[in-house]
């Protein structure tokens, strides 16, 4: 059997039940395969491959909290120090009831690589609770933020393990969580990222991911002879990533029609009015499906079905596996030629190789994304030398870094022979940078 074959089976066998896990390890694995033969004797004795997808530490802890009833709470916390060996570990932290060990593993392990693709010394973590922040308070929420951090103070710092926000953790969530961090350990540093800008926030970091997303895919679609302006574009989800893809595509003179949260979806024919989705999530916290009490030209449906939408692109920005097969050729029959990930792993992997066989345009989340965590190491950065950079400044690195991945991610799936395959290529080029610091550190 093959070292690559080998080690997903001990994967499967070692780690029961974490299905996200699998998935997002044998996808990696699989496009890795060519790099590894080549050097599978040196790898193997090496046991790299078994290293790589065994994160360094697991740190779970109870959380409990008080209620405004004066019920006590209690959640699960979790934290994934997954590798280390191109800096301090660094990743969100998501609070959603779905949040599982095997969850944080996936994001922990796809964030390693999409770090490494950054070009910036940022190590891959991840951890969260399956604490659910809709519908409480916001004195429910701090006082859960609070007792997540007591905990997790003990594992994090500047130089250690720099976490900032996911699913469910924005900036009011960093802030509680900064504060404790704060009155525990007495430092004033860079221990979040994230954070609001009175406090070592960075300007563009609210916006990163979403901006971050649109420039790599008008990158991708200038290799390939095509524009986004005039394009019609799908985005699914209307949380941060969502709404700030929608953001720059509209700038770039794209027309986005659709949004949605785990509830529906909106269609507005005449293009999305964002100041409309940020008054519903951003100030009420409320449902995508008040969008059409504002804009009664739109339509609301209840339920998944998004991909049914017809567009030139499509921009998933929810969740993971939220974009199935069917889904899929669904997109492709409708005319859809390229697609984006805004989220993690937001397609399967029926998905992705259906995506790939059919030449569509495909850019992977790791790289796709990778503007939200990139623009977390410039607030790292600006932490350290005790600097803030302009909005122009640091929005004009965001979009350098993102053409530098797209080149990277092109130019790796070039040389292993297989052109415009950017999962292939995102997967190789993330791998290369990791792996030469881990050899180069010995056995650890
Ligand atoms: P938010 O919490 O701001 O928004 C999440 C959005 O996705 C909401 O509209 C939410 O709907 C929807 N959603 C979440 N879970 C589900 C689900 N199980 N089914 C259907 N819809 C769902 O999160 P972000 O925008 O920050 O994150 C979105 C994605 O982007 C995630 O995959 C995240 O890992 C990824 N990402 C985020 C980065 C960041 O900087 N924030 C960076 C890189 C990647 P509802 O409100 O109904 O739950
Ligand atoms: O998935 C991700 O890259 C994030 N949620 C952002 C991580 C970060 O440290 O900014």
């Amino acid at each position: 059997m093959s070292y690559v074959d080998e080690v997903y089976e001990r994967v499967v066998k070692q780690n029961p039940g974490e299905t996200e896990f699998h998935q997002a390890v044998k996808e990696v694995l699989d496009s890795l395969r060519l790099v590894i033969d080549a050097n599978e004797e040196k790898y193997r004795s090496m046991a790299l491959l078994e290293r790589l997808v065994e994160p360094e530490r697991v740190v779970s802890f109870r959380v409990p909290w008080v209620d405004d009833k004066g019920q006590v709470q209690v959640n699960k916390g979790y934290r994934v120090q997954f590798n280390s060996a191109i800096g301090p570990y660094k990743g969100g932290l998501r609070f959603h009831p779905s949040v599982n060990q095997g969850i944080l593993k996936f994001l922990g392990f796809e964030q390693v690589f999409k770090n490494s693709l950054t070009g910036l010394p940022i190590g891959g973590g991840k951890g969260g609770s399956n604490f659910d922040p809709k519908g409480k308070s916001d004195r429910e929420v701090m006082a859960f933020c609070q007792s997540f951090m007591t905990e997790l103070s003990k594992y994090v710092g500047a130089d250690q393990d720099v976490p900032a926000g996911d699913i469910g953790v924005g900036g009011r969530e960093i802030g509680y969580l900064y504060g404790q961090y704060k009155r525990i350990t007495g430092l004033y540093e860079g221990v979040l990222t994230g954070k609001g800008l009175t406090y070592g926030g960075s300007l563009v970091r609210t916006q990163a991911t979403g901006y971050g997303l649109v420039y790599i895919v008008a990158e991708m679609l200038k290799h390939n002879g095509k524009d986004l302006a005039g394009k019609t574009v799908v985005v699914s989800g209307s949380g941060n990533v969502a709404i700030y893809a929608t953001e720059k595509a509209q700038q770039m003179g794209a027309k986005v029609v659709a949004l949605s949260d785990s509830n529906g979806y909106v269609y507005d024919k005449d293009g999305i009015k964002l100041d409309v989705v940020k008054e519903i999530k951003e100030v009420r916290r409320g449902r995508i499906k008040e969008y059409v009490d504002a804009v009664p030209t739109a339509v609301y449906t209840e339920g998944k079905g998004i991909w049914t939408i017809p567009c030139d692109i499509a921009l998933p920005c929810a969740t993971q596996n939220e974009l199935n097969l069917e889904d899929a050729k669904t997109l492709k029959a409708n005319g859809c030629f390229a697609v984006g990930e805004g989220a993690n792993m937001p397609s399967t992997r029926e998905a992705t190789d259906f995506f790939l066989e059919n030449g569509m345009l495909f850019m992977p989340g790791k790289a796709a994304n990778a503007g939200g965590v990139a623009t977390s190491a410039l607030e790292m950065s600006q932490n350290s030398q005790r600097l803030s950079w302009t909005f122009e400044e640091v929005d004009e690195k965001l979009h350098k870094i993102m053409v530098d991945i797209y080149a990277k991610a092109a130019d790796a799936a070039e040389r292993y022979g297989v052109k415009g395959n950017y999962v292939a290529g995102a997967n190789i080029a993330g791998f290369e940078k990791v792996v030469d610091a881990m050899m180069a550190q010995g056995i650890v």
